[in-house]
């Protein structure tokens, strides 16, 4: 008898013994580590939106799922951080449409000048079937698109003069993002376009190896320009937005579960990134002129006729991006509210 109940204790022990150690096994899988590389100082409303994002999966996943978030281009510049997480060595990164357009190709769609009139207007279209439909296009190149965050309105900065009319850019050399529309937009208004990662732009401003620069008034001030230009003019040219996205490779390993949870994460991150860029924005341009910057109003007139001399860029980017992606586009802009 006794031998008989010394065999189901060892038995039950073991029995518990694996289930402990299938559940810790498990807990132990289930563990997760991952790098969010931004390209822009921890001030900036791209940075903020990534630590936020990085804190909900925190707290969705009680501590299991760890991101840590690596700013002002630790982890390198925004292609650098593209290649990484096609790759798999790193697993979250968020640049501009515009960098993004190298790797599909209609990204560059949202880089044509004077399309959007508002932020609202902006986020109707990211937010719709045409914008969700365009980030479902980073699967094929090993990227998950979760969700679109809020760079902002684009204006020139530069050390030489106020630009009040077009024929002002004239022979600035003026630092673009690496992106053939911003290549050609500034060219077509009569600069001398360099592109350049953004963690290059601040040296290549103090040394005059570039006069000017185009960037949110956020970028101007969570980059310092302040510091190495003296004006800044609303030219308002683009509406830019960032993307957050995920490497493919890290995503397919996922559960659904941790999935989902990600996807709710970036839904409340999206919603704190933007809010947070507005309120950002709303005190940048007194700060920047506190600072010492001369900032000029470009009139609405002057904004239309830069948009009429840039007609051809406009045609040959349209058709570059597909005219059918570009008609959807101005459609969906169209539909929304302003
Ligand atoms: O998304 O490279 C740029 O100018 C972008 O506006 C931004 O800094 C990175």
């Amino acid at each position: 008898m006794k031998a008989l109940k010394a065999m189901t204790l060892r038995g039950s022990l073991a029995i518990v013994a694996a289930a402990l150690c299938l559940g810790t096994t498990a807990a132990v899988a289930q563990e997760i580590k991952a790098k969010f590389g931004t390209s822009l100082p921890d001030s900036h409303p791209q940075t903020l939106g990534a630590r936020k994002f990085a804190e909900l999966v925190d707290q969705k996943s009680k501590g299991r799922i760890k991101i840590t978030v690596y700013s002002g281009a630790q982890l390198g510049s925004d292609q650098q951080m593209q290649a990484a997480l096609r790759g798999g060595t790193q697993e979250f990164t968020a640049p501009s449409t515009a960098t993004l357009a190298n790797l599909v190709k209609e990204f560059g769609v949202f880089g044509l000048p004077f399309s959007f009139a508002s932020e609202k207007q902006a986020y109707a279209v990211f937010d719709g079937e045409f914008g969700q439909s365009i980030l479902a296009k980073l699967t094929e190149k090993d990227l998950i698109g979760l969700a679109y965050w809020e760079n902002g309105f684009r204006h020139f900065t530069n050390s030489k003069r106020p630009i009040v009319k077009a024929e002002d850019l004239a022979g600035i050399k003026v630092r673009t993002m690496q992106n053939n529309l911003y290549i050609d937009l500034f060219a077509g208004l009569g600069a001398n376009a360099i592109p350049m990662p953004v963690n290059e732009l601040f040296t290549a401003l103090e040394t005059k190896a570039v006069d000017a620069q185009e960037n949110p008034y956020t970028v101007v001030q969570a980059q310092k320009f302040y510091d190495v230009q003296k004006y800044l003019s609303t030219t308002g040219h683009a509406y830019d937005a960032q993307v957050l996205i995920a490497s493919k490779k890290f995503w397919d390993k996922l559960s659904d579960a941790d999935r989902a949870l990600m996807k709710e994460a970036s839904r409340e991150a999206t919603e704190f990134q933007r809010q947070a860029s507005r309120d950002l924005n709303a005190k940048a341009r007194a700060e920047l002129a506190k600072a010492g910057m001369q900032i000029n109003d470009v009139s609405d007139a002057e904004r239309q006729r830069m948009r009429e001399k840039l007609q051809p860029v406009i045609a040959k980017h349209q058709t570059a991006v597909g005219e059918d992606t570009a008609k959807a586009f101005f459609d969906a802009i169209a539909k929304a509210p302003k």
